[in-house]
């Protein structure tokens, strides 16, 4: 009973949200270096060029590309087994389109894999978290076929490269996101529908491709859809309600749908039909998709929505998080995300019935803002949000036999935030001293957190 030996215990980052070094070594700019820092209220600013008065979170971020020995090193004392992190698709083409890669990129993730290898860390990659190179941007990035091709030369790069080395591989972060930040997702400027799905069945394409060609290069490569936990409850068992809330999980369910069980779901062609969009579909596009179906089911999960008769279309608000019902029976974090821990058991099994494939969360956590006192951050908030997380899914493991390889918690080291670009939004174990305006020193603290968490490590999440 309890976690199995192999588990895989960790912490998860994205490149553009630490890193920071955004032209260094050859980096081209990215869709997330164009965004603005905003707030709950304030949604943050794209801009085409950089503007010299604004202020982007992703140019320095937390200075991870010249810590990450620093950074590596207290991920190994806190004994993960399992890092994932993404690779910044312009570090290694930095415009995206060059027919050869930059060598400085790519040395600089061999350092870091090597680094994780050697404290016994388990790599496990994202290919393309939130961040398309800006140089895509006159094709009209994802909208446009040939940004497929692109991608794929990106991926078979990093499948060769890390041959061996990396095991574990994601194509895209919260592939649904293109439903609700298509700037996030695919450097999508446009929030007209067809877009949307245009450069959603894109990205499916490519997926595809780069699971089958990451399973030609290494049969042991082990490549995962990561879906964006949306999961919502009925807002009561008025039969229109039940409907309402299935409606609302179809658009985002499509997503991971279509990666692991490769063809699209009929109510989703059939809603297609009905807003009179036209997939850009070529001859050979359905045995691609047959092809390229993936091997476990990853996804990040936070919180829980509501849905009913009167959900309209996809989430509403500043990053589409607002369905226009509220859960009475769960809080709230401060920045108003639901927090369901329960739900947690809840998405493993619903996720695991509907696909039969092993299941990895690799992302989850409280963004909360601390305080130091007196160099100390006492965040018991925080170590009380992963218990009960984890706590649910241990019963989803013992209880109802879910078949969960690891857990990686959302930003073990405090990052910038993707919705807003505040650094107060923090989830670390390790505390970062940098604010919403970028100044402090970049030092490291750890958190009360840090000894809770290796302990869960150390006992293999026996002791909370
Ligand atoms: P932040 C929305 C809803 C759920 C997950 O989010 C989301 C988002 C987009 O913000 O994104 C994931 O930083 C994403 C990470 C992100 C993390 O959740 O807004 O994969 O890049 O940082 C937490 O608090």
């Amino acid at each position: 009973m309890g976690f199995p030996d192999n588990f895989l215990w960790g912490g998860a980052t994205a490149a553009n949200q630490i890193e920071g070094a955004y032209l260094e070594e050859g980096k081209g700019l990215s869709t997330a270096d164009m965004m603005t820092a905003g707030s709950p209220t304030l949604k943050r600013a794209i801009t085409s060029v950089i503007e010299s008065d604004r202020y982007y979170p992703t140019h320095e971020a937390i200075d991870h590309y010249h810590r990450f020995e620093e950074d590596i090193a207290l991920f190994a004392e806190m004994g993960f087994k399992c890092y994932r992190f993404s690779i910044a698709w312009s570090r290694i083409f930095p415009q995206g389109d060059e027919t050869e890669p930059n060598a400085k990129g790519l040395a600089f993730y061999d350092r870091l894999i090597d680094l994780c290898l050697e404290n016994d860390i388990e790599p496990l990659v994202t290919i393309s978290h939130f961040e398309n190179p800006m140089g895509l941007q006159k094709y009209g990035s994802w909208e446009n076929r040939k940004v497929v091709d692109f991608y794929l030369r990106y991926a078979e790069t990093l499948f060769e490269h890390f041959k061996g080395r990396v095991r574990y591989w994601l194509t895209f972060n919260e592939i649904n996101v293109m439903s609700t930040m298509p700037w996030n997702a695919g450097g999508i400027a446009s929030s007209d529908e067809a877009v949307k799905m245009t450069a959603a069945y894109h990205q499916f394409i490519a997926s595809a491709l780069a699971v089958k060609a990451g399973h030609e290069i290494d049969l042991d490569n082990k490549i995962g859809t990561m879906y964006a936990g949306h999961f919502s409850y009925p807002n009561s068992c008025d039969p229109d309600d039940i409907q309402g809330n299935e409606d609302f999980m179809h658009k985002m369910l499509f997503y991971p749908d279509v990666q692991c069980r490769g063809y699209y779901p009929n109510y989703k062609l059939k809603e297609l039909e009905r807003q009179h969009i036209t997939l850009p579909v070529l001859p050979a596009d359905a045995e691609i998709l047959k092809a390229g179906v993936v091997d476990f089911v990853s996804f990040s999960y936070y919180m829980t929505h509501v849905c009913g008769k009167n959900t309209t279309g996809i989430l509403r608000g500043l990053n589409g998080l607002e369905t226009g019902y509220k859960n009475p029976h769960i809080e709230r974090s401060a920045w108003g995300w639901g927090i369901d821990p329960k739900g947690l058991r809840y998405a493993l099994n619903y996720l695991y019935d509907r696909y039969q494939l092993p299941v990895m969360v690799v992302e989850n956590g409280l963004g909360a803002a601390d305080t130091v006192v007196d160099g100390k951050i006492h965040d018991d908030y925080r170590i009380d949000y992963l218990r009960q997380h984890i706590s649910e899914m241990r019963k989803a493991i013992d209880l109802d036999g879910v078949p969960v390889m690891g857990y990686t918690s959302w930003g073990p080291i405090d990052l910038i935030s993707a919705s807003t670009g505040e650094m107060s939004k923090r989830y670390g174990f390790i505390y970062v001293d940098v604010d919403d305006e970028g100044n402090g020193t970049k030092q490291r603290i750890k958190k009360d957190s840090f000894a809770w968490y290796k302990q869960v490590i150390a006992t293999n999440g026996e002791d909370l």
